[in-house]
């Protein structure tokens, strides 16, 4: 499996441009972190973006939670994802008809597909809502071209979560079928042998992020459930995504630092490097 590869390789081979970026700046920054930068201002979100730019590959945000969102958001964001060489991932989890997601996604009050490299979805409301994403991106008049991504929920860290089995399985048929938008999943582990109705093509190379990492916790009081980034990185995550673990620390540059060695260490284990 593609798992076994260097981000390097992965990213000579890949035949969707996002994700050959995603591989390249891995490789360029030897970081497979993600920071989900989960703090409620502007000003807290691009100092932190500013301070941790040059420990990670991709910022995570909750656009919606920020109590000043503006122009200068997207300015500020636009301008450290090109000083520090990461992407954007808006985790606003669109769960809707295909119509409204269209709707939240191009344009309206936060306009994600402005500034968002990549955005995510759940599968609960069937097929249509990859389909209509991706139409979406990939219309002519899209003004962001082949810059956009998308990655499936295929499964959660929460306590009891219900995203398993035929939800986690439809996941894998969608991102298949759609592959030309589909970068791959947000889930705890590789999902390629997971049973899918669609077969896999040989090409595939879906890339797993993996949320619930924290060297220092095992969960939070709402749910929450770790796993450390070695545990994550064995299990099939190309990239980790933490949040408290970083932003919360004492010395979060410090914690960024940790989480990219450690994540990298894991990952050249994995493929043998
Ligand atoms: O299953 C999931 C999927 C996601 S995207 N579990 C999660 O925790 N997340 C997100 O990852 C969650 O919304 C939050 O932004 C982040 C985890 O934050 P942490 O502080 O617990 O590391």
């Amino acid at each position: 499996s593609k798992s076994q590869s260097t981000y390097g390789a992965r990213a000579a081979n890949h035949p969707n441009p996002l994700a050959r970026k995603l591989f390249q700046v891995a490789e360029a920054k030897k970081s497979n972190v993600t920071v989900s930068a989960d703090v409620t201002t502007t000003a807290e979100l691009l100092d932190l973006a500013d301070r941790l730019g040059p420990y990670i590959a991709v910022i995570k945000t909750h656009i919606d939670i920020l109590s000043d969102f503006s122009q200068e958001t997207i300015t500020g964001l636009n301008a450290l994802a090109a000083k520090h060489n990461f992407l954007i991932f808006e985790d606003r989890k669109f769960i809707d008809i295909g119509n409204t997601v269209q709707k939240q996604y191009h344009q309206g009050t936060l306009r994600i597909s402005e500034w968002a490299h990549i955005i995510n979805c759940s599968v609960l409301p069937g097929e249509g809502i990859v389909e209509a994403l991706a139409q979406t991106a990939q219309s002519p008049d899209f003004p962001y071209g082949q810059d956009r991504g998308l990655l499936i929920l295929a499964e959660m860290t929460s306590k009891g979560s219900l995203a398993t089995g035929s939800y986690t399985s439809a996941s894998v048929d969608y991102a298949r079928k759609y592959q030309s938008f589909v970068l791959g999943f947000v889930s705890t582990r590789s999902l390629t042998e997971v049973e899918s109705t669609v077969a896999a093509n040989e090409n595939e190379d879906f890339v797993v992020f993996t949320t619930g990492v924290n060297l220092s916790s095992k969960g939070d009081k709402l749910g929450q459930q770790y796993q450390t980034p070695q545990s994550a990185i064995g299990r099939g995550a190309d990239f980790i995504i933490a949040g408290r673990g970083i932003y919360a620390a004492p010395d979060p540059v410090e914690a960024a630092k940790q989480y990219q060695q450690q994540g990298w260490e894991a990952y050249m284990a994995r493929v043998g490097g």
